[in-house]
């Protein structure tokens, strides 16, 4: 059996900060250098997680770019709000770079914008965010995956570590701070607008610019698991054989799947405490000896041990085709 399920990561949480004090921007540069003292933020500027007016958050950091391409770093905003905004007058911060966001730069509705350290290379080559992650004509939104803004801003992510701000032209000043490196081409992605929470990304690309997080889609605070088709018929002819268990799991859990009959006995063994995000796994029939199980109704045990633990039974009809 090879499971089709996503690898996961063992998680480090980062911390956003959102600040709606009015502060100087030369303030703001000593404060990023300062990499955030905690009793700093603690005895003034801390606030709870309330975004700025205007919805619009630091959603993805691209620090570790793929290979050794620098100009590959990026970072990625996102709107939640319904309608779009328009960002002129925003400033991006890193360290001693600034970069205005200039008038009439978009951002959809439920949208991204891409703030790239080299948008564009003349000629053009993969050594850009176009070339890279466009179709490599010079030329950025030309071509169907291309369909979100992008520009580029002054930016060096160091990927061991760092901070970035955004701050509105009412000053309110949002912040990022990360600790941890994800690895080679992996962005930190902010599990959802609304929480602090960060993770590495877990999708195949290893990043996911101008488009939903990774780990958006796989976060739960539940346990969730339908199974298909129920019931099932493993006789090998083609017709049913397998059943697909497909799970969405609360965050940093361990995820046992165990098949028993009805009288208690372990059928098979699917799962035993595995670290999972959440995915989908199939099952032939057969048992742990690898022998086809007789007709009859089964007991699907899910647990998850971890943030949270949660237990759920389900019950699985093997039958005649
Ligand atoms: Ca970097
Ligand atoms: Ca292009
Ligand atoms: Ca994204």
């Amino acid at each position: 059996m090879h499971p089709r399920t996503k690898v996961s990561r063992r998680i480090t949480l980062y911390s956003t900060k959102y600040m709606r004090h009015s502060l100087s921007e030369g303030f703001i540069f000593l404060f990023l250098f300062s990499f955030f003292p905690s009793p700093f933020l603690e005895t003034g500027f801390a606030q709870p997680s309330i975004l700025s007016n205007n919805n619009v958050v630091i959603n993805e950091v691209q620090a570790n770019e793929p290979g050794s391409y620098t100009k590959l770093e990026w970072v990625e905003l996102y709107n939640d709000d319904s309608i779009s905004h328009d960002l002129g007058g925003w400033v991006f911060v890193c360290k001693e770079d600034t970069t205005p966001i200039p008038p009439n730069t978009i951002i959809p509705a439920k949208g991204f914008l891409i703030l790239a350290r080299q948008l564009l290379s003349n000629p053009p080559d993969s050594i850009s965010f176009e070339g890279w992650w466009g179709d490599r004509s010079g030329v950025w939104g030309d071509s169907p995956e291309e369909n979100y803004p992008a520009l580029q801003a002054e930016m060096g992510l160091t990927n061991s570590g760092g901070a970035i701000a955004l701050i509105d032209p009412d000053k309110n000043v949002q912040t990022f701070t990360w600790d941890q490196d994800c690895g080679d081409g992996i962005s930190l992605e902010r599990v959802s607008p609304d929480q602090d929470n960060w993770l590495c990304c877990a999708s195949s690309g290893k990043s996911t610019p101008g488009k939903k997080n990774s780990i958006s889609t796989t976060y739960s605070e539940n346990l969730d698991l339908s199974m298909e088709p129920n019931p099932f018929s493993p006789d090998g002819d083609g017709f049913e054989d397998e059943v697909t268990f497909r799970y969405t799991l609360p965050m940093m859990s361990d995820l046992t799947l165990k098949i028993y009959d009805i009288e208690g006995r372990l059928i098979k063994t699917i799962f035993d405490g595995e670290s999972q995000v959440s995915g989908e796994v199939t099952w032939d029939g057969r048992d742990n000896d690898n022998r086809y199980v007789r007709i009859g109704i089964y007991v699907v045990w899910v647990e998850v041990k971890g943030n949270s633990h949660k237990v759920k039974k389900m019950t699985l009809v093997v039958a005649k085709k």
